[in-house]
This record gives structure tokens, sequence and C-alpha cells, in this order.
């Protein structure tokens, strides 16, 4: 029977013309196939967006090819697999990626030449996936990157959003947020699998039974949604591997209304199918506060259900034995968003499994890790335990026993430590009862990760200070990176190519330890010259990009100053603000010769407000505020420009980020878990401004403190900073511009009032005033140092020889190995 398999499938491999061929003529061919028979264009008469379309489907083909290979070997190999559980990915454009990663970008560019196309002008007619709000999301795809380049067997699983995160449109500075219907004109990165789906059980009761003499509890739901999987093909960078992204999606399910069918009610029947949708509709556009809402509280269980199912079902595919699971199969939740998936995974292994409570939950705990990517102990999650209790009733009652579970172990090691067994309870008492979904989660997992060491260190001593006396072995740090294949070879081309040509190997895109080779050169002129040619065509190509967007016409001559992230009350833009107002102010008051040694700046500042977040929209429009004042008056012309770059989003950094000179990492110290946009800043050579909080510790280590700009209060002083309060107080220049804004200089003065009162009347809990006379100075700092070009390109060079601790791969690699215990599992090529 073996036999004739094997000749079956080499008969249609024969059919099929073996591999698709990747020469510039099958290439154009096919291309043009597409624009006729997938596009449905006369391949006469087509134009730049159906020719994306098409060459989309010609590269998704070849995805498609090595992601089957990939998931055949696999399957032949069974190693353990590792399953990256997350309600967000932030994956933004495929096709450059795409096309890089599987290696066929010059035949694909020659082709689309040969046809009349320029790739580049293609590629820009993609919008972007945002199916995520941003750090937590965007690592999750620079994750994904490392895991497929380094030949992890590895699935990622989240939701298909119909919305993705708002597009925020400037409406007379004011941010005004529209719906993302991203899957409007199709979305050729994924495939629908209309035949991968799962019922996903909700509401309901709980009944208690016996079964052969045994207790047992049966859930009957009170409703169905069937969760279908959307595959999405992950690409390796130099390997055949292409690992899934499975993104679940709500559809009505067939089984439970067909009682309205027959009770004739044909219009309600069919309208309330429809609601089933919306469990998947949107994405929630706030990224720390939790409102205890029922649809994300639904999200979050659909996509676990779905995931777990499709998990389990891969397993017994193989194993019929439950004792085998943890050699199989490595849970990752990413923050604990998904974190119901630990009473999930006992329901199944207790009421559906039937295992003992004590062996399913030792299997949870092997399974299952974590990592935390808040700093906050506000910004944990919690779940009401009437919602909890309503949508999910079963699991409830598991989560109490699991809390039950937990204490009586707490009083083997605290005894009658009231005070700490509250605090460590999963079951928060108070005026709305509610589940910690954290607590959940560092009860059952094996590893908690912090994402640099400050943070971890923040989680150890601080926010899980209980837990880290009670299991110390549990806390890791993993500091985060991002893939260098995005964050230079797919935006910054001529970067990649100066590294490679003076490293002599294009080996570092998969082995990032081998930038540090550029240490060698940092002083040489011919380098010099390469990299300050390439930083121009950059800033040009996103000068452009501004006076397009903005009418702003900025110099390139001037430093291009950037701060681009969600925009947060911690994150600090206000700060930056502030700082812009201080160098008009003193750029007002300055004589021309004085004029002449102004080092010219273009500040830029791009950002979401959560739509809720009044605090971070004020700080939106009083950046518009100042720019309007400063960018039209004469007296200053080129020395200084602001500007606010609208909609960032993950294509628009691959386009500003190569275009910086000198990028802004301003959190109170403490305050931010990591950071990764300031690894992406690193890796293109660009100079930080930052105070010594999260990731940018590290990074000081790395390439060493003189070649950054550091700045603030450390982490162990904001406390005691924080306890002086109101007594403290900002010198005389910040006292000065806070003045100029609450006295209506830009306008605006009532809507502005409240804005100032945070930082003076309302205690400055951000500590703003205590910084800014360091921050200034930082900032002078960087202006002295951009005078000296020589000294500036050299410490350019520096901070991108020394990223290489910030690779995703390195982070990666240390999960497989200290949480996740799983092996490469390459695909032959
Ligand atoms: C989002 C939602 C809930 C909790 C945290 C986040 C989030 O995005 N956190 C960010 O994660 C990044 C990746 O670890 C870190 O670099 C950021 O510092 C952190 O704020």
């Amino acid at each position: 029977e073996f036999g004739d398999r094997k000749a079956k499938a080499e008969k249609m491999f024969g059919l099929m013309d073996g591999f698709l061929k990747n020469d510039s003529i099958s290439l154009q061919k096919d291309i043009l196939d597409h624009v006729e028979f997938t596009v449905a264009r006369s391949r006469f008469n087509f134009d730049d967006f159906e020719a994306y379309q098409a060459l989309a489907h010609s590269v998704r083909d070849r995805l498609i090819e090595r992601w089957h290979d990939t998931h055949l070997h696999f399957k032949k190999k069974d190693p353990k697999r590792i399953y990256f559980l997350s309600l967000e990915f932030l994956m933004g454009r495929s096709l450059t990626n795409s096309v890089i990663n599987l290696g066929i970008q010059d035949q694909y560019a020659d082709a689309l030449t040969q046809l009349g196309f320029d790739f580049e002008v293609l590629a820009e007619q993609e919008g972007d996936a945002a199916l995520g709000n941003g750090g937590l999301a965007r690592l999750a795809a620079c994750q994904m990157d490392s895991l497929a380049t380094l030949d992890y067997p590895a699935w990622g699983y989240g939701l298909r959003y119909q919305y993705g995160l708002f597009r925020q449109i400037i409406v007379d500075g004011f941010q005004h947020e529209q719906p993302d219907f991203w899957l409007n004109f199709g979305n050729p990165w994924e495939i629908e699998r209309v035949h991968v789906s799962y019922p996903v059980k909700f509401y309901g009761t709980v009944k208690e039974e016996v079964l052969n003499g045994k207790k047992c509890k049966i859930w009957i739901p009170g409703e169905s949604v069937e969760a279908v999987a959307y595959d999405n093909p992950i690409p390796g960078y130099g390997t055949r591997n292409a690992i899934n992204l499975r993104l679940w999606a709500a559809k009505p399910s067939d089984q439970y209304d067909m009682e309205s069918y027959t009770t004739g009610d044909y219009i309600n029947a069919i309208v309330n199918r429809q609601k089933a949708e919306t469990i998947s509709n949107v994405l929630y556009p706030d990224d720390r506060s939790y409102q205890g809402k029922e649809l994300r509280l639904k999200q979050q269980y659909f996509f676990v259900s779905a995931s777990l199912q499709d998990i389990i079902r891969r397993f017994k595919d193989l194993h019929s034995n439950f004792d085998e699971f943890p050699d199989k199969v490595a849970l990752q939740i990413n923050d604990t968003h998904p974190s119901i998936s630990i009473a999930e995974v006992m329901r199944v292994l207790v009421d559906e499994e039937n295992l003992n409570w004590s062996k399913a939950w030792g299997i949870a705990c092997s399974i299952f890790s974590v990592t935390i990517h808040a700093v906050q102990p506000e910004g944990l999650e919690k779940i009401p335990v009437d919602l909890l209790g309503s949508v999910l009733p079963r699991h409830l009652e598991i989560i109490y026993e699991i809390n039950h579970r937990l204490m009586e172990e707490l009083k083997k090691s605290f005894g009658q430590d009231y005070d700490r067994l509250s605090r460590m309870s999963i079951v928060e008492e108070g005026a709305v009862k509610s589940i910690r979904m954290a607590n959940l989660s560092l009860a059952c997992c094996h590893t908690v990760n912090g994402v640099s060491r400050v943070h971890l260190e923040t989680l150890k001593t601080r926010v899980f200070k209980d837990f880290y006396e009670l299991w110390p072995q549990k806390f890791q740090c993993k500091t985060n990176g991002v893939t260098q294949r995005r964050w230079i070879v797919v935006s910054n081309p001529s970067l990649c190519s100066i590294i490679s040509k003076w490293l002599g190997t294009e080996a570092w895109i998969r082995n990032i330890d081998l930038i540090a080779g550029l240490r060698e050169y940092a002083k040489d002129p011919d380098l010099h010259t390469e990299w300050k040619n390439m930083k121009r065509v950059n800033k040009m190509r996103l000068a452009e990009y501004i006076e397009t967007l903005t009418s702003v016409k900025v110099s390139l001559d001037a430093m291009f100053d950037v701060q681009i992230k969600r925009i947060h009350a911690y994150k600090r833009q206000l700060l930056n603000i502030l700082g812009i107002i201080h160098r008009y102010d003193c750029i007002k008051n300055m004589d021309e010769s004085d004029k002449r040694r102004v080092v010219p700046r273009v500040c830029i500042i791009g950002g979401k407000a959560a739509p809720g977040y009044e605090v971070a929209k004020k700080i939106i429009k009083l950046c518009h505020a100042v720019a309007d004042k400063v960018n039209n008056d004469p007296d200053v012309g080129d020395l200084l420009k602001v500007v606010f770059i609208p909609d960032y989003n993950v294509s628009v950094a691959e386009l500003v980020i190569p275009g910086s000179d000198l990028s802004q990492h301003l959190s109170t110290a403490g305050h931010e878990a990591s950071g990764t946009g300031c690894m992406k800043f690193l890796m293109n050579g660009c100079l930080l401004l930052a105070t010594a909080d999260g990731s940018a510790v590290e990074i000081a280590e790395e390439i060493g403190a003189a070649n950054m700009f550091l700045f603030g209060a450390k982490v162990d002083e904001v406390p005691a900073l924080r306890e002086k309060g109101t007594t403290l107080k900002g010198s005389l220049q910040f006292a000065r511009v806070v003045r100029m804004v609450r006295d209506g200089y830009f306008g605006f003065k009532d809507y502005f009032k409240s804005l100032c009162d945070t930082v003076e009347d309302g205690g400055d809990f951000y500590l703003l005033g205590y910084d800014f006379a360091s921050y200034l100075e930082a900032q002078a700092a960087a202006d002295r140092a951009f005078v000296d070009q020589v000294k500036w390109t050299q410490m350019s060079i520096l901070s991108t020889a020394g990223s290489g601790k910030f690779s995703s791969d390195r982070t990666i690699e240390e999960y497989a190995q200290q949480s996740w215990g799983i092996e490469p599992c390459k695909c032959p090529f």
C-alpha cells in the first residue's frame, strides 16, 4: 500500500512539474496567470493594485509549497512543539518580507521590470495587517519570524479581527478614529480553512452527575459559535521552513439554532446567526486598561478554546496517553490575555478526558509558561466573578478549585499570614469580586518571564514579590529582541548591503552576533562615506513622505529627531514637546550670531492614543498646536520644525526609522517593561536619547553609555522622588515652558489646562519636572555630538555593531532552551 501511495505521489509531483520554478520567465508567467485567473483582469489591462494582487498570489503559492513541506516534515518527526498563544499580532505588510525570506527578491524584481512594473511601487500597494496595539503585538510578530528562521516546530494562534487597530486621522490637530477594515480588498496572505473549524461554547449551567460511581461536573452550554481557521504561512529566512500562524474567525454555528428555523422565525434566526461573528469583529484599541468587558472575555476564550481543540486533536492523531502531552506540547501565553487557557486545559483533562485533578494539574503546570509585558500592578487583568460565572460557569468553578488548593499550599509555607494569602489569592475580594488572571498564570506556569533585566527585577521585588519568595526558580529574564530581517533587510536595504559588504558575508542575517564585526571599521573613512550616504538617502525618502503628508518642508541637514510609539503619559511625549517649546523659546531669544550656532532639528512625533484616553489625545493636540506656531514662525526657519506623523503603524515605522538620526525613549524609569522600538533604531544606527529604563539599560552595556544620551532619575530613585511629591519643584525653565502653554501661547488655553495640571498641581506622577533639566542637558549633548559628524557617524556605526544582543533570534533561543525545551526541526531542501 505504501508503495502505491509513493507512486501516486511521484506521479502527482511529476504532473505538477516538480517544485515551483523561480527563474524570471516562470515568475512572469506566473504573475500573468494570476492577473488573468485569480484577479480576473485581462493580462493586457491591469493597474498597480491588480499587479500587486497577482504578485502576492504568486508569492503565496511559493509560501504554501514550503508550508506544506514543513508541516509534513513536522508530522513525520513529531517533535515537541511550541504553541504561541497571543491575542494580538502586529504583522504589518508581508510582500517584501516574504520574498526576502524565500530568497527570491531579485528574481521577482527582475520579473516585474520585464513586465514594466517596479517591485517597490507594487509593495506600497499593500495595507498593514494591524491585528494588535503596540509593543506586545509587534514582538509576537518578530518572534514568529525568528521561530521560523531558527527551524523551531512552532505554531502561532490568535484572532482574525475583521477590524484591526483603528486608523488615526487628524482633523485640526485632534485625533479621530476610523475603522480599519483591512480585509476589504481581500488578503492574499491567508488561507481560509473552512474544514478546520471547532465549536466554542459559552454560558449555560453546570450540573453534577454521578457516572460510573464517580461524581462529575457537566457543563451544559447555552451558546455555540464556530471557530474557523485562517492560516498565515510565516517563512523563515535561509531555510525551507515555513511555520503557521493560525487565526480564528467566528462564524455562526449550525448546531444550535435549528430550532428557530423550525419555529418559523426565519429572519430572526438569520439575524441571530450573524451575531456570532461579532466575537472576532474588532480589536480592543486600549493596550493597558481592562474594563471587564464581556466581549473581550469571549474573544479570549474563543481563540483559546479553538486553539486547544486544535492542539489536542493534533496530539491525539499520534498519541493516546496524556502522560506524553508535556513531551509534545509547550504552551506560551503572551501576557495574561490567554490565561483562561489554564482553566480550559483543566476542564478538558478532567471533564472530558477523565483524568484526576492532580494528574491534570501536573500536566498543566508542566506545559505552560507566561511572559508578562506590563509593569504596573493596576495594568494586570482582572475579570469580575459575575461576568466569568455567566460566560464560563464551569471555568469559574475550576478557578475556585485551583485557588482553594493554592491557598492550602500557601498555608503550609506561610502559615496564617492572611495579608499575604489575600494578596496571592487568585480571587480578589472587594467591591467587585474578581479573578486575577496574573495570579492564575503564576500559580500554574513553570516559567514566568520578564522582558528586560530591569523589568524582571520589578516583577520579583514589587509586582509579584510574594510569588517570587515562594517560587524563585520560576522567574526568568528574556530580554526582548526584534528581527533584523524586517528591521534591517526589509526596511533598510542600503544599510543591509553596507553591512554585508564590510563583513564580507550575508551570514549576519541569520547569525546576528557577526554584526559586532563592524566595530573594527567604526573609524574607517570609506565606511563613513557609505554610511552617511545611506543615511542621507533614507532621510530624503522620509522628508518626501513628511512633505506629502503634512506639507512641511524639512532640511536634510537638520538632525531628524524622532519619537514614535503609542501615546502614553508614562512614555512622556509631553516631556518631548515641552523640550521643543524650550528650544523654540531659546531660538526666539537669540541674536543672529547665536542662531548660527544652533543645530537645526526636525522633531518628529507619531503614535496613536487609545480612543478614550483624554490625556493622550491632548498631547497629540498640543503637538500640533506647537507645530503650527513653530513651523510658521519666520524667526525660526529651518532651525526647528515640528512634525506629527499621522496613523503611525508598522509600515510607517519601516520608513521613519532608517531616516532618523536620533530617537527618544523617555519613559519614567521603572515604567517601560522593555521597549523594542529602541532596538529597531539601534540596528539602524540611530543614536538613542533615553532614560535608564527597560532594555535601554542593557543597550548601554552593549554599546557603551558614551555612545548614547542617557538622562533622568534612575529606577531606584523614582519611589523616593515620588514620596517628596509636591515639594519637588521642577526647574525655572520647566515652569516657564509650562506657563507658556497655560497662558495660551499656543492657543487652546482652556483645553490644555488639565494637561498642565498633571505636571504641576497634579503631583507630577511621571516626574517631568524633576527630569526636565537633565533632559535638556542630554539634548544639548546630542546637539554637540551632531556638530562633529565624524564622531556622530562613529557612534552610529557602533550602535548598529552593538545591536546583536537585541535580535529576537537570541530571545527565541533562550525561550527554546530555558522555557520550552524544544529542538529545531529543519525541513530538508
Ligand atoms: C499591551 C497590553 C497589555 C500589557 C502590555 C502590553 C504591551 O504592549 N506591553 C509592551 O510590551 C513590549 C514587549 O514586551 C515591551 O517592550 C513594552 O515595554 C511594553 O510596554
